[in-house]
């Protein structure tokens, strides 16, 4: 009972230096979860507004596996679009990059499949609707199992007034 009564201050103290801490260990914003599903986090959605006129686009996320086992994802879609493909750039027999749809996308045991400008994208076609820079993009992953998670992508500026696969060589297989 003695031993109780002391601890109490000193607790007091112990959680009165962790709250003034807490600023500093509060995660970046971008790394917050919009999603998760079987153990996988989707973060850092975003979807690039389309060049002018066009109604092609990229989008790109975070998907981190904190579960013990790998995760795929293999497809995705989204009621304000046509289609929705996996993307890779994968480098050609002539050395250079072009971008090719992909079956899945492997996210491994406790970790993460990046998916960003010159790499792995959501490649979005016939996008029904204009979009502009601030809209919320619906979007729905499907990973094995037909595991499926929705989530909103924020439409992000587009500086170059380029998607993916402009640069890419005539990558695209349609
Ligand atoms: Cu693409």
């Amino acid at each position: 009972m003695t031993l109780f009564v002391r601890l109490i201050p000193l607790l007091s103290i112990a959680c009165a230096g962790l709250a003034a801490c807490e600023p500093a260990k509060t995660p970046p914003a971008r790394m917050l979860a919009v999603a998760k599903i079987d153990g996988v986090e989707i973060s850092e959605p975003r979807l690039r507004l389309p060049p002018n006129g066009r109604d092609v686009t990229a989008g790109y996320l975070t998907l981190t596996n904190s579960s013990d086992k790998a995760q795929k994802l293999v497809g995705a879609s989204s009621p304000k679009a046509q289609r929705v493909e996996l993307h890779a750039h994968l480098k050609g027999a002539d050395g250079m990059a072009q971008m090719r749809q992909v079956e899945q996308v492997e996210i491994p045991a406790k970790g993460t499949a990046v998916l960003a400008p010159g790499g792995l994208h959501l490649m979005v076609f016939g996008i029904k609707d204009p979009l502009k820079a601030g809209d919320s993009f619906p979007v729905e992953l499907t990973f094995a199992g037909n595991r499926k998670v929705g989530f909103a992508m924020p439409v992000v500026e587009n500086p170059s007034q380029k998607t993916e696969g402009d640069t890419g060589h005539g990558g695209h297989p349609h």
